[in-house]
């Protein structure tokens, strides 16, 4: 029977839309689920959104939106990574679904008969960017450990958990298990932690309402990590009278990986086996917990803004690239700066050229050399016998190095085995053995040895891209191959190859001018080679600041394909630099402003929906970017004669755009 193999990320907050540190692990998973459906295995994979807590009904009042509407718009962007990063997902949970309702109640009954749940009163700190309850003694000035963010002061009747009683349990769950956390010295820091004891976990809230009310006591909302936690159980069937579900448990629980950001470990590693335990269930058999893109240094983050948006990589690198980049770039556990030049740098290299040359060099000589058909080998020789023994060793390592989480390590070395091919054609020279007809079998041995490591590497690199791998083997007229029975000398002869398309054509431009040609508005080419739009980060992260409400946009369009528009589109925007003159808050209006500016033709009323970042006296005399051509519209009774530029993140205020060097009213931006 085939093994079950069940691996999760977290189900992310829906406070705000996706960034590439959700990406990451998304990817990175796809990429597991992907190497163990190629071993063979039945594999399970979820993913999904969080949606419950404070802090998400927090950001739906900001965006002046129900929270049932705001939390299905930010979820469908969740969903929608999924298909923009090809991720083979099986299931897609939102904690907002009745099943998981039904499952979350369960688990709590559970726990509650098994004696752990006590009502007390909780007074004390909490992170509400986090959903963490903060020990006082646990404050960095004065502020949480984890985001750096403010606490609050709560005070409120709560339930609580015997989390002191799984003290022991746990530690003799990591004695009996010291494969249950990676990387090991993670685990150190929980083991130590755990060790020195454990206070009850407070695990109820009656301050807001945004949660799964407790059973029988609907005064109560369940802490949201209480809440989301289950969701690895939900999504099997936990909590359903159905037979199969049951079966699915049984078959997936608890051999499962949870794949995830470090900040999160504690409440994986500790507080989920013990709520497991004393609900008389497994704990889960393996945590992987990756270090954190960096952006400018700090984490990047939803709640701090400084995030970079996966769809500008998707759209100027392709999507393989970007899966590629992350994979490559970030050894299991440690962190990584995510940076332009690092992605345009890796594409170049290890793309383009290393990638994208052995592939097309073999393919052009097949079809130069021998019509596009794939000669049968002669005795192999002594160069033939070293490449084969070096792909057959790599395909035992990458296989290993999948199993471990090594991702990094196995890409390492799939690109020392594209090195070796590479080195392989120049040394074999078949370009002068195709001018001698005595050499007719070294060049068909050259060419079969040369297609076959190809075809290897396209096995290879499967996971990461399966895209290009897709190319790669329609190139070469075969079909995809299992893990389980990949090995050298494989490809048959006589194979009929497709035709030659490039696969990661380099991009000759320097990041510089790749920048500068954003400025200057050169338009999106065809190819997805078009400047890094990410040069922006964070202003580009979010929709503009409209003249009204900084409200959640529907889920982005895709950068690819019919989302985009031509410069003739774009130069009909008529954008130029102004000056206000004078600057007044409407009356009766917490949002909005009514500026006088100079656009350098004219000089008109403007009403901006930046009364929130602004005050009236801050803005005369500075140099705005506006809408100089937009359909006049009336807002609070004032006739608005354009519109004003700035950015935003997700629920937060809006900044002017602005200009490094002084600008006259009246200048074209584009
Ligand atoms: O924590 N670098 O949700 P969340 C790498 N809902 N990965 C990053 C990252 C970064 N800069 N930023 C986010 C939650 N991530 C809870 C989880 S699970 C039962 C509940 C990824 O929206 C990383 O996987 O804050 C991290 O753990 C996760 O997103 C946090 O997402």
């Amino acid at each position: 029977m085939t093994q079950p193999f069940f691996i999760t990320t977290p189900i992310y907050y829906i406070n705000a839309r996706p960034h590439i540190g959700h990406a990451y692990t998304t990817m990175v998973a796809d990429a597991i689920a992907r190497a163990h459906r190629l071993l063979g295995e039945d594999v399970f994979f979820l993913t999904g959104t969080d949606e419950h807590g404070q802090k998400v009904e927090r950001a739906a009042q900001k965006a002046e939106l129900p929270t049932p509407v705001f939390a299905d718009q930010v979820a469908e962007s969740f969903r929608q990574m999924c298909g923009d990063l090809n991720i083979s997902n099986s299931d897609f949970i939102r904690t907002t679904e009745p099943r998981h309702h039904r499952a979350v109640q369960e688990i709590w009954r559970r726990v509650a008969a098994a004696g752990d749940i006590y009502k007390g009163d909780y007074e004390g700190w909490y992170c509400t960017v986090d959903e963490v309850f903060v020990p006082e003694t646990q404050l960095v000035n004065g502020s949480c450990p984890t985001c750096g963010g403010k606490v609050e002061r709560l005070k409120e009747e709560s339930y609580y958990f015997r989390l002191s009683k799984y003290q022991q349990p746990l530690l003799d769950f990591y004695e009996a298990n010291p494969e249950f956390l990676q990387p090991a010295f993670r685990f150190n820091e929980v083991r130590t932690f755990v060790a020195a004891g454990l206070q009850d976990l407070s695990i109820s809230r009656t301050s807001f309402r945004w949660g799964i009310p407790v059973p029988d006591d609907p005064a109560h909302v369940m802490y949201v990590w209480f809440d989301a936690l289950t969701n690895y159980l939900t999504a099997l069937g936990f909590g359903s009278d159905d037979a199969s579900a049951a079966a699915r448990v049984e078959r997936f629980w608890p051999t499962v990986t949870h794949l995830l950001g470090k900040e999160i470990v504690r409440q994986h590693a500790i507080y989920w086996p013990a709520f497991l335990m004393s609900a008389g269930l497994r704990p889960p058999q393996r945590i992987v917990a990756h270090g954190w893109w960096l952006m400018g240094g700090a984490k990047m983050s939803k709640s701090v803004g400084n995030v970079a948006r996966y769809q500008d990589y998707v759209s100027v690198f392709g999507v393989d690239a970007l899966r590629y980049f992350v994979m490559r770039e970030m050894p299991l556990g440690l962190d990584a700066n995510f940076s332009d030049e690092g992605i345009l740098t890796r594409f170049n290299s290890d793309l383009a050229n290393d990638l994208g040359n052995v592939v097309s060099r073999t393919m052009t000589m097949i079809h130069r050399y021998r019509a596009g058909v794939v000669p049968a080998p002669g005795e192999p020789g002594s160069l033939d016998s070293a490449l084969q023994r070096q792909a057959d060793g790599t395909i035992e390592r990458v296989k290993r190095n999948f199993s471990t989480y090594q991702i990094t390590v196995a890409l390492q070395d799939t690109w020392e085995l594209i090195s070796a091919v590479n080195k392989y054609i120049v040394e074999r020279e078949p370009w002068k053995l195709a001018k001698d007809t005595g050499q007719k079998v070294t060049l068909d041995s050259t060419l079969y040895h040369a297609a076959d490591a190809v075809r290897i590497v396209a096995a290879l690199i499967d996971p990461v891209m399966p895209e290009a791998a897709d190319r790669i083997r329609r190139m070469l007229g075969g079909t995809q191959e299992a893990w389980s029975t990949l090995k050298s000398g494989t490809l048959a002869p006589g194979t009929t190859l497709g035709s030659v398309e490039p696969l990661f054509p380099r991009i000759e431009k320097t990041l510089e001018e790749l920048r500068s040609m954003a400025s200057d508005n050169v338009p999106p080419s065809s190819t997805p080679h078009t400047p890094p739009t990410a040069a922006t980060p964070a202003t580009g992260a979010e929709a503009p600041a409209a003249p009204t409400a900084a409200a959640p946009q529907p889920p982005a369009a895709p950068s690819t394909g019919a989302g985009r528009i031509s410069i003739d589109d774009f130069m009909k925007v008529e954008l130029r630099v102004a000056k206000v003159l004078e600057a007044e808050a409407v009356p009766k209006s917490k949002k909005l402003l009514k500026l006088k500016v100079d656009t350098g033709v004219d000089q008109r009323t403007i009403v901006a929906g930046i009364a929130e970042a602004y005050q009236p006296e801050q803005l005369v005399g500075r140099t705005i970017v506006v809408v100089a051509n937009l359909q006049p519209a009336k807002l609070m009774g004032i006739e608005s004669q354009g519109m004003v530029l700035a950015g935003s993140v997700e629920g937060g205020l809006p900044t002017l755009v602005g200009f490094d060097t002084p600008l006259a009213p009246g200048a074209r931006v584009r």
